[in-house]
C-alpha cells in the first residue's frame, strides 16, 4: 500500500495508546497514519501488562476490540496483600459497588487492535526510521521518516512511549518534567503452568513479589531486584526458589512452578511531562508519564489519555469546536496525577528500599496492619485499583 501525502492525524507509535487512538478516530470518519519503528512481531513481543481497567474495557469495546476480550478476559473481584507470613484478601468488586479489573494482556490488547485497523484498511507504517517532526507551530505540520517520506497532516499524537521521538522534538523551555527514579527493578517470569484464582502482591523482607497471570494456564510473576542484576543472574531455579520465600506459605503452596518461556528486568520510575500540548502535537500514553508498574496502571492512563484526546478531535472534525481539544491537557493531567500517587504509594507501601534508616520500615509495617484492619483503607486502594472515574 502506498502512504497517502495527507492526513488528518499524523499517530507516531503503534503501541496500545497509538493503535486505540488511530480506531476510535478512523471508526468516527477521521483520517489517520500510524507511523511505528518497530516490525508488528517486534511490538507484539514486548510483554507488559496484563491487569485493565473498566474504562479501558469499555475503550477497547468501543474500538471493536470486544469480542475475544469478554471471552478470554478474566473478571477479578479482588486481589490478595501478602506480608508478615499471610495472606488478606481486598473485596475489590464489594469495597467499590461492584467494580471489577480484567486481566487481559497487553500483548493481545495491541493484537486485537491490529486487526480491527487492518480490517477497516487504515494505514500504518511499520518499521519507519528516523520519524522526525515538523513545522509544529504552523497550521500545516509534517512527520517526514526514512530517505524520502513526508506526510502533511493536521495534527500530530506523540503516542511513541518513553523513549520516542515526539516529547523530545518540544523546545526544552516549552515543557516540564517531574521524575522519580526507584532504586530497583522488577524481574518478570512468563511461564505455562497452572496460574493462582487472583494476583498477590506481597511485601517481604528480601523485596516485593508479585503473582499474576494470563490465562488459568498462563502465569506471570515478578521479584524485585536491584538495578544491577542481570537476567543471566537468575536461572529459573533461583527465580522460583526466590518467590516463594517472599509470598506467605498459603500462597507459596499453590505456586506451581515450571520453565520460564520469557524473563526480562524493568527499572521501575514514575515521571509526568506538562503540558501535554505543544502547538499542533498531542503527546498521549508513556511519551507523556511512567508510571511504577506496581497499580497496574500504565496501560491504563495510556487509554483514558486517549478516551481525552480522541474526544477533543471528534469535537475539531465533527462540532468544529476546540473547547475539549484546548483543555485536554488539564483533563488528562489530573487522572495522570492521580494514578501517580496511587503508583508511587503502592510501590513504597510494598518494596523494601535500600539504604533507608530505621524508621521507614516501621512506618511501613503500620501501614500495611492499618491496611488490612480498616476497611476504609483497603476502600481507598479498591477504588483507585479499579480506575478514577474520568
Ligand atoms: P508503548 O507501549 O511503549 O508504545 C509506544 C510505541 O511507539 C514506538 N516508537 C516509535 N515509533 C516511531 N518512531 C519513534 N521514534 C518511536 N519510538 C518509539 C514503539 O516501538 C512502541 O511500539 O507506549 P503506549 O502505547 O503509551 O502504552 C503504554 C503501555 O505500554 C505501558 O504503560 C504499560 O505496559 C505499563 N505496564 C502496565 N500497565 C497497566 O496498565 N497494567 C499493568 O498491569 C502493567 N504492567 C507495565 C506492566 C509495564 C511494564 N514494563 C515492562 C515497563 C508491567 C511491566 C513489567
Ligand atoms: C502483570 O500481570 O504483568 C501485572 C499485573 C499487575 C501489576 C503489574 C503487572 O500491578
Amino acid at each position: 500500500m502506498t502512504v497517502p501525502a495527507r492526513t488528518q492525524v499524523a499517530i507516531i507509535g503503534a503501541g496500545p495508546a497509538g493503535l486505540l487512538l488511530g480506531q476510535l478516530l478512523q471508526l468516527r470518519g477521521i483520517d489517520t497514519v500510524i507511523l511505528e519503528a518497530k516490525s508488528p512481531d517486534y511490538v507484539l513481543g514486548r510483554i507488559r501488562a496484563g491487569v485493565l481497567e473498566e474504562i479501558t474495557v469499555r475503550k477497547l469495546r468501543e474500538a471493536g476490540c470486544g469480542d475475544r476480550l469478554a471471552r478470554e478476559g478474566l473478571v477479578h473481584h479482588g486481589t490478595g496483600i501478602a506480608f508478615g507470613g499471610s495472606l488478606h484478601r481486598i473485596d475489590i468488586q464489594g469495597l467499590t459497588c461492584g467494580k471489577v479489573v480484567t486481566v487481559y494482556g497487553q500483548t493481545e490488547v495491541t493484537r486485537d487492535l491490529m486487526h480491527a485497523r487492518e480490517s477497516i484498511g487504515a494505514q500504518t507504517v511499520y518499521e519507519a526510521q528516523d520519524v522526525q517532526l515538523h513545522d509544529l507551530t504552523g497550521t500545516t505540520p509534517s512527520v517526514s521518516w526514512g530517505t524520502r517520506h513526508t506526510l502533511h497532516c493536521d495534527f500530530i499524537a506523540g503516542c511513541d512511549g518513553f523513549h520516542g521521538v515526539s516529547r523530545a522534538s518540544i523546545p526544552k523551555d516549552s515543557i516540564r518534567s517531574f521524575e522519580r527514579v526507584y532504586p530497583f527493578g522488577w524481574l518478570g517470569v512468563m511461564a505455562d503452568v497452572p496460574s493462582l484464582p487472583e494476583l498477590v502482591y506481597a511485601h517481604h523482607e528480601r523485596g516485593f513479589a508479585l503473582c499474576s497471570l494470563r490465562s488459568p494456564t498462563r502465569s506471570r510473576y515478578y521479584v524485585q531486584v536491584p538495578l544491577t542484576d542481570t537476567v543471566d543472574q537468575w536461572s529459573d531455579a533461583r527465580f522460583w526458589d526466590e518467590l516463594l520465600q517472599r509470598v506467605d506459605p498459603l500462597t507459596a503452596s499453590r505456586i506451581v512452578t515450571g520453565p520460564s518461556i520469557e524473563k526480562s528486568i524493568a527499572p521501575l520510575r514514575s515521571f509526568v511531562a506538562e503540558p501535554l500540548r505543544y502547538h499542533r502535537l498531542f503527546l498521549a500514553g508513556d511519551a507523556a508519564h511512567i508510571v511504577p508498574p506496581t497499580g497496574a496502571k500504565g496501560l491504563n492512563l495510556a487509554a483514558s489519555d486517549v478516551h481525552y484526546l480522541s474526544e477533543g478531535f471528534i469535537s475539531h472534525y465533527r462540532e468544529r469546536c476546540d473547547l475539549a481539544l484546548d483543555g485536554y491537557s488539564q483533563r488528562a493531567l489530573a487522572r495522570i496525577w492521580k494514578a501517580e500517587r496511587f503508583s508511587w504509594w503502592m510501590t513504597q507501601l510494598l518494596h523494601t528500599f535500600p539504604d533507608q534508616d530505621s524508621f521507614a520500615p516501621r512506618l511501613q509495617q503500620a501501614e500495611l496492619q492499618y491496611l488490612i484492619s480498616s476497611e476504609t483503607a483497603q476502600r481507598l486502594l479498591a477504588e483507585n485499583y479499579v480506575g478514577l472515574p474520568t
